[in-house]
């Protein structure tokens, strides 16, 4: 089973948006493994978003993202990663696809509800940001035979 992480952005939580999102994951059959409400420091929102480290938006991005709470948030399932991206959308709120979260709750560029890993390797360093593994809870839900074929829940 692959781990992603997800932040539910400032405006997120100022929308009164974060039922709304966790709700989705949830729903997806995805399984929520941690989960915290904080406000960034600049050193954490300068890791999570390194790689765009020189563009134009950087600076804004980082001040935004530490503008005000948000909610840091590790989820657990088949192909989690790639999953997640889908749900979320395309990253420009305009662009992005009826139905997804971003789709559906975004119109801007920068407040978009959502910043979610787009790879195996960035969800295992994004989530380390944030969380200890020993704060990563590992209870099995009880739908996992609902939810998967018996050679996916390997
Ligand atoms: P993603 O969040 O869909 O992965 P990235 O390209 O990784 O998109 O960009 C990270 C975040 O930076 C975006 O979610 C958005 O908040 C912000 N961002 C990206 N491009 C722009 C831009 O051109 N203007 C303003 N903000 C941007
Ligand atoms: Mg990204």
């Amino acid at each position: 089973m692959e781990k992603t992480f997800v932040m539910l952005k400032p405006d997120c939580i100022s929308r009164r948006l974060i039922g709304e999102v966790i709700s989705r994951l949830e729903k997806k059959g995805l399984n929520l493994i941690g989960i915290k409400l904080l406000k960034l420091e600049k050193i954490q929102a300068e890791r999570l978003y390194e790689i765009h480290r020189g563009k134009q938006f950087y600076a804004h991005l980082l001040d935004y993202a530490t503008s005000g709470p948000i909610v840091a948030t590790v989820w657990e399932g088949f192909h989690a990663v790639g999953t997640v991206r889908k749900l979320i959308g395309a990253t420009f709120g305009y662009e992005a696809e009826p139905g997804s979260i971003r789709g559906d709750f975004a119109l801007s560029r920068g407040h978009n509800i959502v910043h979610a890993s787009d790879s195996p390797e960035r969800s295992t360093y994004e989530i380390s940001i944030f969380f200890r593994n020993n704060e990563l809870i590992q209870n099995l839900p009880i739908d996992l035979d609902a939810i998967y074929e018996q050679e996916e829940r390997a």
